[in-house]
């Protein structure tokens, strides 16, 4: 039995990621700030299948901690989904809050790119594999993105440099870029609220976190000769938009 660590995993795309990889075999650490979340993953899947390891991502101390007290059965890494991140604001760079850009960076950089640090030797050890939560955010910009989408593009290009530099290590690399998906993202982004949440989604079919997780087990799951460098999906519903023009 094969063993992941995801981050995130208290909602959305963690929450689910956990729930399909447990559901197709393999033991999970299931890690993100609010426990009570952790341990109703716990209770729900059992805890042969799910360890619950709280901490803030950006907490290098805690982090470690956590992870230097693994129980035996969950301590021997073979996947990482770096899955935790967020998007805080839409305000336009110009009036935007600089602390929040922080918060993202802090978050969706300096956080991933420390803990895929702290893992890279075990799971070169075990020929293991990253999977990184990127976002089409990288690739398009749109008014509002701005820090976000920055920080998303970090995580695709990052995720492209590892594999350059694990090149015959046997260690796969994904960029998993999604569009649109319902979760707590909105919410998370909007400080609560619950009308941008609807304006969203509402009667857009935007894809869900099963759909998201669905895809990230079958990624993990291919044959270990297979790499998917970078994988990028939206909903039916949505697609680019177009140039502006400003006169
Ligand atoms: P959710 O808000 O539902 O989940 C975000 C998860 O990240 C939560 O489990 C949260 O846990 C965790 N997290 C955030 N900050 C921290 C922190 N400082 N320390 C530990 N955990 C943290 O959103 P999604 O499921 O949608 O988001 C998951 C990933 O998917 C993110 O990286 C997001 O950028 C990306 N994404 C989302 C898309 C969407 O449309 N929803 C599209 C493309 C990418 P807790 O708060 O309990 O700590
Ligand atoms: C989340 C998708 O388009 O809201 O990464 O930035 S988007």
């Amino acid at each position: 039995m094969k063993t992941a660590l995801v981050t995130g995993a208290t909602s959305g795309i963690g929450a689910a990621t956990v729930r399909a990889l447990v559901a197709s075999g393999w033991r999970c650490v299931a890690t993100g700030r609010r426990k009570d979340r952790l341990d109703a993953l716990v209770t729900e899947l059992g805890a042969d299948k799910v360890h619950a390891a709280s901490f803030d991502v950006r907490d290098e101390a805690a982090r470690d901690a956590a992870l230097s007290s693994l129980p035996d059965a969950f301590s021997a890494i073979d996947l990482l989904v770096n899955n935790a991140g967020l998007a805080l604001g839409t305000a336009p760079a110009q009036s935007a809050d600089l602390d929040q850009w922080k918060t993202m960076i802090e978050t969706n950089v300096t956080a991933l790119a420390s803990i895929t640090h702290k893992l890279l030797p075990a799971l070169i050890e075990r020929k293991g594999a990253v999977i990184n939560v990127s976002s089409v955010a990288a690739t398009y910009p749109y008014p509002g993105g701005n820090a976000y989408g920055g920080t998303k593009a970090f995580v695709r290009q990052f995720s492209l440099g590892l594999r350059a530099d694990l090149h015959g290590t046997g260690v796969r690399v994904c960029s998993i870029e999604p569009g649109m998906v319902e979760t707590e993202f909105t919410l998370v982004r909007t400080g609560g609220n619950e009308d941008a949440h609807q304006a969203l989604y509402g009667g857009a079919n935007p894809m869900t976190a099963d759909d998201i997780a669905e895809t990230i087990r079958w990624v993990a799951e291919l044959p270990s000769h297979l790499n998917i460098n970078a994988l990028e999906l939206m909903p039916v519903s949505q697609d680019f938009a177009g140039f502006r023009i400003a006169r």
